[in-house]
């Protein structure tokens, strides 16, 4: 059985107290790997790593000297680029198409792009009078935070840990990640990659684990940690913010969606269709940007349901290393429960279930995956839970609506804010609607398409700050102002 222990100052090592948890695949139950848990000791060494590193080499480093070693990562990740996509398909049971275009060459791009973002950024500078005429020179220099932590969900495993990773390094700090628990495999292999490199040991460290009592805590209560960036739900962003608080410690935060998929009468219908699909079943649902919520222009609404029945029952369940499958199984048992806890909630709230809303017929070799069925609601009314609440699982609710107000309103009524996908022709109406959206991200006739150097993040209980491009600089940087008067 493979073990995957942590990376610690550019070493693998054994957690400290020789515990370790089983990883299984969600695609049949087997148990896959055991990965050492860390605990406080664990922690403990990495950010004195971490912290050491930014005394050492690494702090020393000119931006042209980090810029070249980010795409040297990059240009190893795509060397291994088949190691990624094996390690990742079998952490999450995802589909290999979606490792191949989207998770991992996203991920390798990450550090590319961040390293051009830090290469370019110009130093803010005024010459200012002063009354004796001799004047001077005030500008502004920016300096890595520190120490960051950076802890991760299991959806999008190395695109989401990359994506903070980095602008993290490319500014100049030192890491300490904690990935998911259900994902442990791209973190540790990017530990090979960063000694392949050059990375400095201390400036990338893995810590694996769970969250409360476990790794993710321990990190973030850390007084080491100068930052803390975290992607994942939002009741664990509002813990971490209180630990966070200790020590007046910044954060950035990607958090849950319950995002809104508009359709009008309008749209290019096919593409609608397709566009929603993907967007509500990609990943099995577990994609944060996800599709819960359809609204359908009253004149279209039958057909469009029909449609994207049609589409949804033709989905191929199975290993995803067959390249004709497109669909996969859930993460987890666990995660399993909850899904199917809302399938069953959905049908006592009074829905019309279009298809799926159970557990799918398979072969028995997969019969202990956490596999559900792509499912389609109609009928509930606005304050049904699973209208409601994220859900994270294949399955959306339909509704009609009628004109662009009432559908601003119902896309708006919602605690979370991160994104909308609207399906129009009509362009003026779509520049209006991205307007009255209160969400980080509309897309007009598309979806999870974004140039890394925009700007990302949620509104309301969807996040806390914006990163991407230049944007990621305010949170991984310090600005210091100095004046020299001439
Ligand atoms: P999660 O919040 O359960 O876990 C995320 C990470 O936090 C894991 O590494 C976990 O071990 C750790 N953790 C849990 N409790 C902790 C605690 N008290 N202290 C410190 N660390 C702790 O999220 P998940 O189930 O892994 O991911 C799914 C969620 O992530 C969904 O809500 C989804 O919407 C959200 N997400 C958001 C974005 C975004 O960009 N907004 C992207 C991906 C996922
Ligand atoms: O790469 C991106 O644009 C991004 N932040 C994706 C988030 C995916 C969430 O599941």
């Amino acid at each position: 059985m493979r073990s995957i222990e942590h990376f610690i100052d550019g070493k693998f090592v054994a957690p400290a107290n020789a515990e370790y948890f089983d990883k299984r695949s969600p695609v049949d139950g087997s148990v896959i790997a055991r990965v050492g848990e860390g605990k406080q000791a664990d922690v403990d060494a990495a950010v004195q790593a971490a912290r050491r590193a930014m005394e050492s080499d690494w702090g020393k480093f000119t931006t042209e000297k980090r810029v070249e070693l980010l795409y040297a990562v990059a240009t190893e990740i795509n060397r291994r680029f088949e190691d990624f996509v094996e390690a990742e398909m079998a952490d999450t049971g995802q589909p290999r198409h979606v490792m191949e275009h989207v998770f991992i060459p996203r991920g390798a791009a990450n550090f590319r792009i961040f390293a051009d973002v830090v290469k370019n950024v110009p130093t803010e500078a005024f010459r200012m009078a002063t009354p004796d005429g001799r004047g001077a020179l005030n500008y502004a220099i920016r300096v890595p935070k520190g120490v960051v932590a950076v802890v991760c969900p299991w959806n999008a495993p190395f695109l989401l840990m990359t994506w903070k990773l980095g602008p993290a390094l490319a500014c100049g700090n030192a890491v300490v990640v904690k990935p998911s628990e259900e994902t442990p495999a791209t973190a540790t292999l990017l530990g090979e990659v960063m000694n392949k490199v050059g990375i400095p040991p201390g400036v990338y460290n893995v810590v694996n684990g769970f969250g409360p009592g476990s790794a993710g805590e321990f990190l973030t209560m850390h007084p080491g940690v100068d930052a803390i960036t975290f992607t994942g739900e939002t009741r664990t962003g509002t813990a971490i913010m209180k630990a966070a608080a200790e020590g007046i410690r910044d954060v950035s935060f990607e958090l849950g969606g319950k995002n809104a998929g508009i359709v009008f009468a309008d749209a290019d219908f096919d593409a609608a269709v397709d566009g929603i699909f993907r967007s509500a079943f990609l990943n099995t649902g577990q994609v944060c940007l996800g599709t819960e919520r359809v609204y359908v222009e009253r004149p279209i609404f039958d057909r469009f349901v029909q449609a994207l029945k049609a589409r949804v029952e033709k989905v191929r369940y199975g290993r995803p290393q067959d390249k004709a499958n497109d669909y996969g199984p859930l993460i987890s048992h666990e995660h399993r429960q909850k899904v199917l806890s809302y399938y069953r909630r959905a049908v006592e709230e009074g829905a019309e279930v279009v298809t799926g809303g159970g557990i799918p017929e398979l072969p028995p070799e997969l019969a202990e995956g956490a596999w559900v069925q792509p499912t389609i609601w109609t009928g509930l009314p606005e304050t049904a839970s699973v209208v409601r609440e994220e859900i994270f699982g294949p399955c959306c609710h339909i509704r009609p609506f009628d004109g662009e107000d009432e559908v601003v309103a119902l896309a708006n009524d919602t605690e979370y804010g991160l994104s909308t996908t609207v399906w129009t022709t009509n362009l003026a109406r779509a520049h209006r609607i991205a307007e009255r959206i209160d969400v980080g991200i509309t897309w007009i006739n598309s979806w999870f398409l974004r140039d890394l150097r925009t700007p990302f993040g949620g509104s309301k209980h969807s996040g806390i700050g914006r990163e991407g491009g230049v944007h990621s600089l305010e949170f991984y940087t310090e600005t210091r102002n100095v004046c020299i008067k001439l």
